[in-house]
């Protein structure tokens, strides 16, 4: 928390994204049987899992467990995550008439959510807790597409196409997600992410015409909480500036783009996450602590705080725990103040 208000840290906080999860054998066995989206409706389930990393890495955070198609199943979206491929939607959204399928979230909607985040806060003491969602974009990837998409394409065919009936998604998406976050930060968390993973197949005007406006929106709408918002795309090299500015406090960053440029890009006053190539963690231990070194001396332009450590994207399912573990105690080692 301090590190995303530039205020001085013992050492570099770190967490990664994607540790709850697969790489983890105590979370495959707590998950046996339970369906992905039904796990993230179980209360006691959702705080065990969201506890394992923090037991086994001993990393300075806690992301929430769920899944950006949450909120979107909460307001009655047929959307099922199917095992190996991601979240799967039964009927895209392509018109006008679809939208309406789209109302707004009430936290009455989510009432597992709050509990789950009530179970947590009391459990994690003074480790925060991250809540998260989706950006607009993002999730008006997925229900355009239908799924998982390499190219976007019915996604920028509405985008430019219908740019009436892409605003007045994004604009409804906007209201879901604020609504999805203010009920994790009312619950408790202490931070929120907002992830948006496949913003980074856009060139910079696309962007700031077509997309920030909506996730400018979701900012504005959690302000008020004084907590810290952080904002992260993949492949987000030339957009980092405009994420900045759409009203993150802190900007994630992936692996093509070192710390220290990022930190031009993004401007004074704002904190930064990320940005070790997660494929790294398959070298051997010695490989990986020189480039989380680099990492960290990049980090340096922002002077002796307001860095985040984690990776560059999420943990993969064949990591080796043991590997990330180790790489928690370096970075606490190694940025020792
Ligand atoms: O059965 C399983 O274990 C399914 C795998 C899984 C998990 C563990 C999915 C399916 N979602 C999750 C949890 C999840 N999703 C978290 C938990 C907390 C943590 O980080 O530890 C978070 C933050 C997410 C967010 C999420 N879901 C994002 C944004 C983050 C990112 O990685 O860029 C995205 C894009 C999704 C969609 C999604 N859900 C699941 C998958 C496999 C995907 C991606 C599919 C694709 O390639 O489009």
């Amino acid at each position: 928390m301090r590190a995303c208000r530039h205020e001085p840290v013992p050492h570099t906080p770190v967490w990664f994204m994607r540790q709850a999860g697969r790489s983890l054998p105590e979370y495959l066995k707590v998950r046996e049987g339970i369906p992905m989206l039904e796990s993230c409706m179980r209360p006691e389930l959702v705080k065990e899992i969201t506890l394992q990393p923090v037991r086994r890495h001993k990393v300075d955070a806690a992301i929430f467990f769920s899944d950006i198609v949450v909120p979107l199943r909460a307001v009655g979206i047929d959307v099922d995550i199917k095992p190996g491929i991601g979240p799967v939607i039964a009927d895209p959204i392509r018109s006008f008439a679809d939208l309406e399928r789209l109302r707004p979230l009430e936290p009455d909607d989510v009432p597992y959510i709050t509990e789950a985040v009530g179970l947590l806060v009391d459990e994690l003491g003074p480790t925060p807790l991250i809540g998260f969602a989706g950006a607009p974009y993002t999730l008006a990837s997925y229900l355009i597409e239908g799924g998982p998409s390499k190219n976007h394409e019915n996604t920028k065919a509405m985008m430019y196409g219908a740019p009436d009936l892409w605003a007045a998604l994004l604009d409804r998406l906007a209201g879901i997600t604020s609504a999805f976050l203010k009920v994790q930060i009312e619950a408790g968390a202490s931070a929120i992410q907002l992830f948006d993973s496949w913003v980074g197949a856009l060139a910079p005007d696309d962007y700031r015409r077509s997309v920030m406006p909506a996730s400018t929106k979701v900012f504005d709408a959690v302000a008020g909480y004084g907590v810290p918002r952080i904002h992260f795309g993949v492949g987000t090299g030339e957009l980092l500036g405009l994420m900045g500015q759409a009203g993150a406090d802190v900007v994630g960053v992936d692996w093509r783009v070192p710390l220290n440029v990022a930190a031009e890009r993004v401007g004074p006053g704002k904190g930064l996450q990320g940005n070790l190539d997660p494929a790294v963690l398959f070298a051997p231990t010695r490989a990986v602590e020189t480039k989380a070194r680099e990492v960290l001396h990049a980090a340096q332009a922002l002077g002796s705080s307001g860095h985040i450590f984690n990776l560059g994207h999420g943990v993969m399912p064949s990591m080796d725990p043991d590997a990330l573990s180790r790489l928690v105690a370096f970075v606490h080692e190694a940025s020792a103040r």
